[in-house]
């Protein structure tokens, strides 16, 4: 028997996930809530807490080879009511940066690029087009921001924050790799792992563990490889139909975002199925069987 959501004690809520306190492990639950230009959309969108938990889980178990990661179990220990988009994890002590790596320039990375011909310190070589592959993905950090959005710093104010350069050194090797590794998988499925944000702690012995969610769509950008065209922003795999309705719809984009209409909460969650298709090779309803969602 686990406990009732409602009566676990509230560690962090971010805009559309919560961790609670388990005792001596966290539980990390998805909602079905979006966001779209930062704004959470007032209705949610069905399973897509449940595919954003089964793609970490999938990656979590693809990816311990390369640094071991938080995930205990997504049905021991999960309250009923959570089935599915939940996970139990191991307590850590975080680092206090996120650590983001982009194989492709776009978003802030292409803004800072414009402006500087650099991100995050990182010279990139002249002549690059929006949303072009780089030559080699980098380790792009960020602060974490309590609210507003992070701030982008190079390696060496992220190795002080850290207070260990050797340490922060593994951790952007180990985000490089896991990098590479989810984007030749993704690629070889027809799709694009643009770049990619992971957050890292310390477990009591003081091994590095990879931490929060992995290579979700909310943490990662996922383009559709068939229409990639680089030369203007790509539209994303999951969000594009509520952004494009919402482009339409007259919003400017500052809060309340609106309702999202029912057609394009539909053709959402079938873009997030299809994504968890085909970036795990299996069925979405054996994510639900198996976790008794
Ligand atoms: C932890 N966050 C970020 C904020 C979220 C997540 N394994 C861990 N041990 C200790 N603390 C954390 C984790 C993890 N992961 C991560 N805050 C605390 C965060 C808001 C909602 F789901």
């Amino acid at each position: 028997m686990s406990a009732a959501i409602a009566d676990l004690p509230l560690v962090a809520s971010g805009k559309v996930r919560e961790i609670y306190d388990l005792g001596d492990r966290l539980l990390m639950v998805a909602s079905d809530r979006i966001s779209t230009y930062d704004v959470v959309h007032p209705n949610p969108i069905p399973d897509k807490g449940k595919v954003l938990t089964g793609l970490s889980a999938f990656w979590f178990a693809k990816t311990g080879h390369i640094v071991s990661n938080h995930y205990l179990s997504a049905t021991e220990g999960v309250p009923d009511e959570v089935r599915g988009r939940a996970m139990v994890v191991r307590k850590l002590e975080m680092l206090p940066v996120e650590c983001v790596v982009r194989g492709y320039i776009t978003g802030s990375g292409w803004k800072d690029y414009q402006a500087t011909g650099s991100v995050s310190g990182i010279e990139l070589p002249p002549g690059l087009r929006e949303s072009d592959k780089l030559p080699t993905p980098i380790f792009t950090p960020s602060t974490k921001a309590e609210e507003g959005h992070d701030e982008a710093i190079d390696f060496d104010r992220a190795a002080e924050l850290v207070g260990d350069r050797d340490l922060m050194g593994r951790v952007r090797d180990v985000s490089i790799g896991l990098y590479a590794f989810a984007a030749d998988h993704a690629r070889e499925r027809g799709v694009i792992l643009a770049d990619t944000k992971f957050e890292f702690g310390l477990d009591p012995s003081s091994e590095l563990v990879v931490g929060d969610e992995v290579l979700t769509p909310d943490s990662s950008r996922y383009w559709p490889a068939d229409t990639y065209e680089p030369g203007h922003g790509q539209p994303s795999f999951d969000k594009q139909y509520v952004r494009d309705w919402a482009s339409g719809s007259g919003w400017d984009k500052t809060p309340p975002a609106p309702e999202v209409p029912e057609d394009v909460v539909e053709g959402t969650r079938a873009r997030y199925v299809e994504a968890y298709e085909k970036i795990t090779g299996e069925p979405f309803d054996a994510w639900l069987a198996r976790t008794g969602a």
